[in-house]
């Protein structure tokens, strides 16, 4: 009676050891296969780095079965029989010509996959032989924003461009001149696009990316840059050349300025002017003549032009909106009494909620 109750749950235990590592691989081959894989590149300069992962892991591949081979032969080899004498093999001491050659194909195997990596990682960053377009990419905690030089477009989280052509990235982290934000490292990556690049403070890094087909490509920061790291991430929103058109069209139009007597007025109005609180325009640019200028906060002007807010990490809705500007700090974690950083809590009236909601509705 004992014995079985004590190696029942042994068994089961060891039976559970392999469900457990086959769940873990199962969930990590499901990563790999998803919207966000660098296995699943839609690119050319995604291409490059996926081709080296191919060569690295088929090497690693080939090195690993040999060892393990050898480990698993050796062991069969010289495993206890019944008949042993019980005296130990022979002991050798080192064995030169050996230990040469197991130093010497490492370093062979390093010096051949440096070719690939060394010109993967220049072709990442170096000014693209055909016509490019250049996006401006700002890394602010904690969001992304885009400046289009060509056409002065300023937007955030959403990055659009045209499919089949080259795009140059010129990023740094927050200009502190604009900011409250210091300025930390963040690190822009879209696996399916591109290679991984840094936004410094005070530096410019270059990245390429190109999209073959049309779509939705998600990335994200990726270097720790504080409480909402996680909720810091980048869509990349690749359009044909027609519809990249209409979108430049649109976004070099001024906002429509609301007509007198309308709700959407009244917000417009509390956009400029909530009284002894904060506006919303000391943070936030929509732009209706004049120059386009950035601010601290997200270009507003376009705002529904964009399918998701806040580091892309929300639906852009009525309700969602109405949410964020009722209490910024329950949609994403921050901290602006803190850190004067982020959005702060303007302890808006449900009467000024409706009137601003109404009017960013408009922003489209
Ligand atoms: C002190 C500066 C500041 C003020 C004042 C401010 N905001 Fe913001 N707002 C921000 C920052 C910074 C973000 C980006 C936060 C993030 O995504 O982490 C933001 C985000 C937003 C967004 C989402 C935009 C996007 O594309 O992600 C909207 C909409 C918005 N604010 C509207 C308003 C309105 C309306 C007001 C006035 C009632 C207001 N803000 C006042 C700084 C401010
Ligand atoms: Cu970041």
């Amino acid at each position: 009676m004992r014995d079985r109750s004590t190696s029942r749950p042994s068994t089961r235990r060891r039976r559970l050891v392999p469900l457990l590592a086959l769940s873990v691989l199962a969930l990590g081959l499901g990563a790999c296969a998803g919207d966000q894989s660098a296995l699943h590149p839609a690119g050319r300069y995604a291409q490059e780095p996926h081709d080296l992962i191919v060569i690295v892991g088929v090497i690693a591949l080939v090195v690993f079965v040999l060892v393990q081979g050898l480990i698993i032969y050796s062991a069969w080899r010289f495993r206890e029989r019944a008949d042993d004498d019980g005296s130990l093999p022979e002991q050798v001491h080192g064995n030169t010509r050996l230990e040469i050659v197991w130093t010497v194909i490492p370093a062979l195997i390093l010096a051949v996959i440096a070719v690939p990596t060394v010109q993967g990682i220049f072709s990442q960053m170096a000014e693209p032989d055909d016509d490019y377009l250049t996006i401006e990419v700002y890394g602010h905690r904690w969001w992304f924003e885009y400046h289009y030089p060509d056409h002065d477009i300023y937007t955030a989280n959403e990055m659009v461009i045209p499919v089949g052509t080259p795009v140059r990235l010129e990023m740094t982290a927050t200009d502190p001149a604009r900011s409250a934000d210091q300025g930390v490292i963040h690190s822009f990556w879209v696996p399916r696009l591109a290679g991984k690049q840094d936004l410094v403070p005070g530096q410019l890094t270059y990245l390429n990316l190109e999209a073959d087909e049309p779509g939705r490509y998600l990335g994200m920061c990726a270097e720790y840059c504080g409480l909402s790291h996680v909720n810091m991430r980048i869509r990349v929103v690749a359009k044909t050349d027609a519809e990249y058109q209409a979108w430049v069209e649109q976004q070099t139009t001024p906002a429509e300025v609301p007509e007198d007597g309308t709700l959407e007025a009244e917000g417009r109005e509390l956009f400029y002017d909530l009284g002894d609180r904060m506006a919303c325009a000391s943070c936030h640019a929509v732009w209706e003549d004049g120059a386009r200028n950035p601010n601290t906060g997200p270009d507003l002007t376009h705002l529904m032009s964009r399918e998701e807010f806040a580091g892309a990490i929300h639906d852009l809705n009525e309700e969602n909106l109405r949410a964020w500007l009722a209490d910024p700090e329950s949609m994403k974690a921050m901290d602006y009494e803190r850190d004067g950083i982020g959005m702060p809590n303007l302890n808006l009236t449900e009467d000024e909620l409706d009137a601003l909601v109404a009017y960013l509705l408009a922003l489209d």
